[in-house]
């Protein structure tokens, strides 16, 4: 069985959105890391003491991203590449995701809402929302015309970058464009989308 340590509004939504498009079954162990006694049993676990993280046998991942990569490839293969091609626009787009994207988007989320109010710049806010209107552009302009990041249908790659586009939307409430925003709404609309906002 796998162990899946995870909090809702996380970094750890990505990979419980690969766990149910996977289809595989987990225990879902969600951990309040505000609660020091929580904390210090997760710590346990995992010495990082960063969610998510997995437990598979003797696998054990950190890293959303690897952790997905990982769930593709081990239990969804039609998820993962069928090519060195694919797996190249795969992991371009993942890390797009995460480190291009993602981090303009926590830039607005800190500094609109996490770091003490006298910390907080209204400089970075607006940086952060230029920037990442900027890249929903380029989002806008690279999506393939067949709807899917690669290869030509759903992959991990579409789950790692919507995860990204969720949080970039709902703190800077850019616009996405015509094509982008289709795509989107589609992976919005699957149903492993769908249970975890209502499972948390
Ligand atoms: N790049 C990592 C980020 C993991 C991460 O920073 N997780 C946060 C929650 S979103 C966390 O566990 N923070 C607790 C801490 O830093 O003590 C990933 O994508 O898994």
């Amino acid at each position: 069985m796998i162990h899946f340590y995870g909090s809702p509004m996380s970094s750890s939504g990505r990979t419980h959105l690969m766990l149910e498009e996977a289809g595989v079954p987990y225990e879902y162990h969600r951990v309040t890391l505000r609660d020091p006694a929580q904390k210090a049993a997760f710590l346990e676990v995992h010495p990082g003491g960063k969610i998510p993280y997995l437990v598979d046998g003797d696998v054990r991942l950190a890293e959303s991203v690897a952790i997905n990569f990982y769930l593709a490839e081990k239990y969804k293969p039609e998820m993962w590449a069928s090519s060195v091609e694919e797996r190249a626009a795969i992991f371009q787009w993942s890390l797009w995701g995460i480190s291009t994207l993602q981090p303009e988007a926590l830039r607005v989320l800190h500094h609109a809402m996490i770091v003490p109010a006298e910390s907080r710049s209204a400089y970075e806010v607006e940086t952060g929302k230029k920037n990442v209107a900027r890249l929903l552009e380029h989002l806008e302009r690279t999506l393939p015309a067949d709807g899917f990041l690669a290869g030509g249908r759903f992959t991990v790659a579409d789950v790692n970058v919507a995860s990204a586009v969720n949080l970039a939307t709902a703190m800077c409430g850019a616009k996405l464009g015509e094509r982008a925003g289709a795509w989107f709404a589609a992976c919005k609309a699957r149903p492993a989308w769908q249970k975890i906002l209502t499972a948390g």
